[in-house]
């Protein structure tokens, strides 16, 4: 990995907000990683030489995927610039018009992805009737897209947002919704079935959905799910389509980041504890038989169809990685 000196100072500033969650939610973060690559793109003054370019773009991208495992839209935002700039290098273009391309794609990203969240609220906000109560987890932009959405057409609805510990992202949704004007009530993570019974409906978001419709969001959503399950509430995943993981065809699993045990505990009491063994997830997997639908831009689908979604955004990537195995297969 080349060390992050060599990238311009705004492209380290927004990897390192990414790791460190100044940037967060799987959407942000893919609409930052797209922002980085653009800034390198105009700062690259190196070499005026396509094939330079191409390997640096390469290596900004290695370097900001590097910054968190778990959500696809941030490989899939890098993704999205490269493959259009490798695909300008294989026609012969020269590096101003690759600069262009990586400028141009990196700019059409964020804007598809902000028209995405708009068109998931609209969408979505189908699914909610007037009196309703809707339990929402963590902090998800496109879940809040939904609520605003139906609150906004005249819906008369209230929401239970979880705490989400250990960091508490479900603050800011209390906040976001209670300025809004929605009627919300934030409770601790522990007390979903304690008052699942109120709940119409769940809507979370998501940082990944698998080929197979399970989908990985904040760490406890799964046992929201299993708990709306058991009391037969609704539950709804809000998902742009660059959140599903062409990789899971290929049957590879996500990776589940781990993050630091002094998210959960203070220093002090590790200090005067030391054998103490903290293990603190940041996400989980809810299978699909938990889901009743996902809502995504171009519609709602049930999880079963995540695999539909995939071959028509990401056909030729996967098609392409099959004919790889097959050659290495034959070649073995
Ligand atoms: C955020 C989280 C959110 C999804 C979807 O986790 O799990 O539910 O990322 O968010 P973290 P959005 O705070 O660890 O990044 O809909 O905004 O993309």
């Amino acid at each position: 990995m080349v060390a992050p000196q060599y990238f311009p100072p705004e492209v380290v500033k927004i990897a390192e907000g990414i790791k460190s969650m100044k940037i967060r939610g799987a959407g942000r973060i893919a609409r930052a990683a797209a922002k980085a690559l653009k800034i390198a793109a105009e700062k690259y003054d190196l070499s005026r030489d396509s094939e330079s370019f191409v390997d640096y773009l390469n290596l900004v991208g290695d370097y900001l995927k590097s910054t968190r495992p778990t959500a696809v839209s941030l490989p899939n935002a890098v993704g999205y610039v490269l493959i259009r700039v490798s695909q300008g290098f294989e026609e012969g273009m020269g590096f101003s018009e690759l600069r262009s391309i990586a400028i141009n794609s990196a700019k059409s990203f964020i804007e598809m992805s902000k028209k995405a969240v708009e068109e998931i609220g609209r969408i979505g906000s189908r699914l909610i009737s007037s009196g309703d109560t809707i339990l929402t987890h963590c902090n998800s932009s496109t879940a809040i897209s939904v609520i605003r959405h139906a609150f906004l057409s005249g819906k008369e609805i209230r929401v239970f947002a979880t705490e989400t510990r250990p960091k508490f992202q479900g603050l800011i949704t209390y906040r976001t919704l209670r300025d809004l004007g929605i009627d919300v009530t934030l409770i601790t993570d522990s007390a979903v079935r304690f008052f699942i019974k109120k709940i119409d409906k769940v809507i979370v978001g998501a940082d990944t959905i698998a080929a197979n419709g399970a989908v990985v969001n904040k760490i406890g959503t799964s046992q929201i799910a299993l708990a709306a399950q058991e009391a037969r509430v609704r539950f709804f995943v809000a998902s742009e389509t660059y959140k599903f993981s062409p990789a899971t065809v290929l049957g590879e699993l996500v990776v589940i980041e781990e993050r630091s045990p002094l998210e959960v505990v203070p220093e002090e009491y590790i200090k005067k504890n030391s054998d103490i063994i903290v293990r603190n997830p940041a996400f989980d997997v809810t299978p699909p038989e938990y889901i009743d639908a996902i809502i995504t831009e171009k519609g709602i689908i049930p999880p079963r169809a995540a695999i539909m979604v995939l071959v028509e955004e990401y056909g030729r990537i996967i098609s392409t990685s099959l004919t790889k195995i097959a050659v290495e297969e034959e070649t073995d």
